[in-house]
């Protein structure tokens, strides 16, 4: 007979965010929802079969660390991006079965644009919405959710409509929608109401593994300490209080509704990508395979914003791409779109890539004297800084890297337009470091700008022929000293 006090397997052994001796217990307070919420879940992953595609997403909020429960994949989102978040989850993987995990705070204030448009595109996702009228975490705030005459720290005397509107009903504002297949408000008062919130969860699930669409569950949970109740007295409030405002009940059910065809999977072919950047003879570039000892690249591109630094590092990532290279592109920008700050880190490297973050760069491009200042001391023990020497006059570095000066503004003037400094910058870091082809390169350069086309070729000669002087001249000199 099924033990049915037993821990479902898709919660942990032990939560080993629980301090001290007891890892049996979770962080939340007693007689929260969220508790309650978490083993209905972990029962329907289990009975489901579906823990081994599961991705459980959770949000800011008390339930921020649904990943120390859950023993299914993982993320955790923005505080109301887990829409967003489990979305693009869904799409990279459409036989995942991806949970949207939000309380009232995340999903119906911050939140409620991505909650609002997930629904309306129909994702194959299921939502679940814990609904406690409050902010829970943050110590008590008024949420869209909380009640009015409700008393919260930011409505000491109570929510009046006149000043912060009325009680949100995201249930039934989104079954106003076309799209979502299954809408049920639940609640947690009692073990009859609960038994129903474990059914609605699994039809919901039910509905997201066969493929119909977006199912969205709201939860009415209580949260003793935001409500400053005892456990007991919580569910009580929940019958007296919550019901009226938010009736329990299904709101939309289109569990018939025909399965939705998987979304396209992304196309990651390189032939495909030639075509879709309308370079001809796609079909003839078939990527050779990578060496085997093609180091792992780690560049750091700096410089002002117009200095053309993140097109510089997209093109690098995608002309190793197209080679059948593992590529990531970051870029960081302040607001100004001119004569503020920009970098972007690139990693190219023959396998997978754990995270597009560079901290230690092998190559720092430095287009100015503010980036070289920045980023030079973070450089790897042997990498390469390359620098504009039309720009960067006073140079410390430290002793670990070759430095290799190049005047690319200089360089691109003379050839008749400063815009094409970057491109003199990325025949050097080819001609310095392989990172890319240079023919794979310059294919790219052909889904440019048409008028550049030929300052832009010429700048990547001269840029090549520049790294082909430094290679000779680092060959002569010491290999650099780490520490
Ligand atoms: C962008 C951002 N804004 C605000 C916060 C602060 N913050 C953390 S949790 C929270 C509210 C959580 O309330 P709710 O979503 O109702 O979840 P509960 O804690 O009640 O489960 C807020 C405002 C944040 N972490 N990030
Ligand atoms: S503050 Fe409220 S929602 Fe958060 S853990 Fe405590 S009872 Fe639960």
């Amino acid at each position: 007979m099924k033990d049915i006090f037993k821990k479902p397997d898709s919660f942990y052994e032990f939560f080993t965010r629980s301090a001290g001796a007891d890892k049996e217990a979770t962080h939340y307070c007693p007689g929260c929802g969220h508790g309650n919420l978490h083993k209905i879940i972990a029962e329907a992953i289990d009975d489901l079969e579906i823990a081994d595609r599961t991705v459980f997403v959770s949000p800011v909020g008390c339930s921020v660390f649904g990943y120390y429960y859950f023993r299914v994949g993982n993320v955790q989102a923005a505080h109301g991006r887990a829409p967003a978040v489990a979305t693009g989850i869904k799409r990279a993987l459409p036989h995942s079965i991806v949970i949207s995990y939000q309380g009232d705070g995340d999903l119906a204030a911050i939140g409620a644009n991505e909650i609002l448009q997930a629904a309306n595109r129909g994702e194959s996702m299921t939502v679940i919405f814990v609904n406690n009228a409050i902010y829970g975490m943050t110590g008590g705030q008024m949420a869209p959710t909380t009640l009015i005459d409700m008393k919260t720290t930011t409505t000491p005397y109570g929510r009046h409509a006149e000043n912060e509107g009325y009680p949100l009903r995201v249930s039934e504002l989104l079954a106003t929608l076309q799209a979502p297949v299954y809408i049920e408000r639940c609640t947690l008062e009692d073990s009859k109401t609960i038994m129903k919130t474990r059914k609605a969860i699994r039809k919901a699930l039910e509905l997201q593994i066969a493929n119909k669409g977006f199912s969205f569950i709201e939860v009415l949970s209580p949260c003793p300490t935001g409500w400053k109740l005892e456990p007991i007295d919580s569910r009580d409030w929940i019958t007296k209080n919550m019901l009226s405002v938010f009736p329990p009940n299904v709101y939309k059910n289109r569990a018939d509704a025909v399965a939705r065809p998987a979304p396209p999977t992304p196309v990651y072919d390189g032939d495909e990508v030639l075509k879709i950047l309308g370079v001809k003879g796609g079909d003839e570039r078939k990527p050779t395979p990578v060496s085997p000892t093609f180091p792992t690249h780690k560049l750091v591109l700096a410089g002002f914003g117009g200095q053309g630094v993140l097109l510089l590092g997209q093109l690098l990532a995608k002309s190793s791409m197209h080679e059948g290279k593992f590529v990531s592109w970051l870029p960081s920008y302040g607001p100004e779109m001119r004569g503020g700050t920009a970098n972007c880190h690139v990693v190219v490297s023959r396998e997978r890539i754990g995270s597009p973050y560079v901290s230690n760069p092998t190559v720092l491009v430095a287009m100015n004297q503010p980036s070289l200042e920045k980023f030079a001391a973070l450089v790897e023990p042997g990498g390469v800084v390359i620098y504009d020497s039309s720009f960067v006059k006073s140079v410390i570095l430290p002793a670990h890297v070759r430095a290799v000066p190049i005047p690319f503004s200089e360089i691109a003037n003379d050839l008749g337009n400063a815009k094409v400094a970057n491109t003199v910058a990325a025949g050097a870091i080819i001609g310095l470091t392989g990172v890319t082809n240079e023919e794979s390169f310059r294919v790219l350069l052909g889904t440019l700008k048409k008028d550049l086309l030929d300052a832009n070729l010429k700048a990547l000669a001269a840029g090549l022929a520049e790294a082909h002087d430094a290679n000779e001249k680092l060959a002569t000199q010491a290999a650099p000293v780490a520490g």
